[in-house]
């Protein structure tokens, strides 16, 4: 799993509105109603601005990345929540942040991502949240993906629930890793097909998730494809942005939104009920 680093987000806190901007004009959503839409709820339901949402910063591992915090803390913002970074770090950050009432935690280590709402134990990963959140972009930029054809490259965490996603969606999806057997197996489960010719499947597909951490190079993307890709670095060159009808990107934004809406909606709760 690909680490940010601070140039990977180094903006993000100064730049909420454009960015919603961009992804409007790309996928026909802002933030906040994409991220609701992907996990099958009505946006103009939640009232953003009854939570409090704390960034935990954590030294763990290779440490704070500076600016993360703050970065998660902005989008939340632009999505209509009340947001701060703890001063604090770990514990005891998240001492901070409970003795503050912040009624939703968002922190990082190295391997995992999470966000927690602490007043009804719903908790979420980045991981699965980016998947829902890119499926839903792809939806909106396509305009339904109801028979579509898509190609997901990449079939580890977040391509794996991309494609259980996208085929619930009504697309026809296509798989493929580098990993042999690994795209097989995938496909099998969710009735998507394994590609083994990479290079044409890219040129004949409009819509596509790259979940992978490999480069696609601009020669192989067809004029007026849809290219999408929550990795970092950014896996697409100039070639294939200029050929591209739209491009659905960024480090942080959509899977840190989609987390935020599973845990205002909490369906996912921990311990005894
Ligand atoms: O608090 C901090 O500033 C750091 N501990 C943040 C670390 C951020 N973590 C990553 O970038 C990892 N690659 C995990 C991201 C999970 C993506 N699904």
């Amino acid at each position: 799993m690909t680490r940010l680093t601070e140039d990977m987000i180094d903006g993000i806190p100064g730049t909420a509105w454009k960015r919603n901007e961009s992804l409007r004009q790309a996928v026909g959503m802002d933030l906040k109603t994409l991220a609701f839409r992907a996990i099958g709820e009505d946006p103009d339901y939640f009232d953003l601005s009854h939570y409090v949402t704390a960034s935990v910063p954590i030294t763990a591992g290779l440490g704070v990345i500076g600016g993360f915090s703050q970065s998660v803390s902005a989008i939340l913002e632009s999505m209509g929540f009340r947001s701060f970074v703890t001063s604090n770090t770990d514990i005891d950050g998240v001492y901070e942040a409970l003795e503050k009432e912040a009624d939703i935690l968002f922190t990082a280590d190295d391997v995992r991502y999470i966000a927690y709402n602490r007043r009804t134990g719903a908790y979420s990963d980045n991981s699965f949240a980016t998947a829902a959140g890119y499926a839903e972009a792809l939806d909106g930029a396509a305009g339904g993906l109801g028979g579509k054809e898509v190609l997901v490259v990449g079939a580890g965490l977040v391509g794996t629930e991309a494609v259980r996603i996208l085929t619930s969606k009504g697309a026809t999806v296509s798989v493929t890793d580098v990993i042999p057997g690994k795209a097989e197996k995938l496909a099998s489960e969710y009735g998507a097909s394994a590609i083994t010719s990479i290079e044409d499947s890219i040129s004949s597909h409009k819509y596509i998730l790259n979940a992978s951490p490999g480069f696609i190079p601009g020669r192989l993307i067809a004029k007026g494809a849809v290219i999408s890709s929550p990795g970092v670095p950014f896996s697409f060159d100039a070639e294939g942005v200029a050929k591209a009808q739209a491009v659905i990107h960024d480090p942080l934004d959509i899977g840190t939104a989609v987390m935020a809406a599973e845990c205002v909606v909490s369906r996912k709760k921990v311990g005894r009920t």
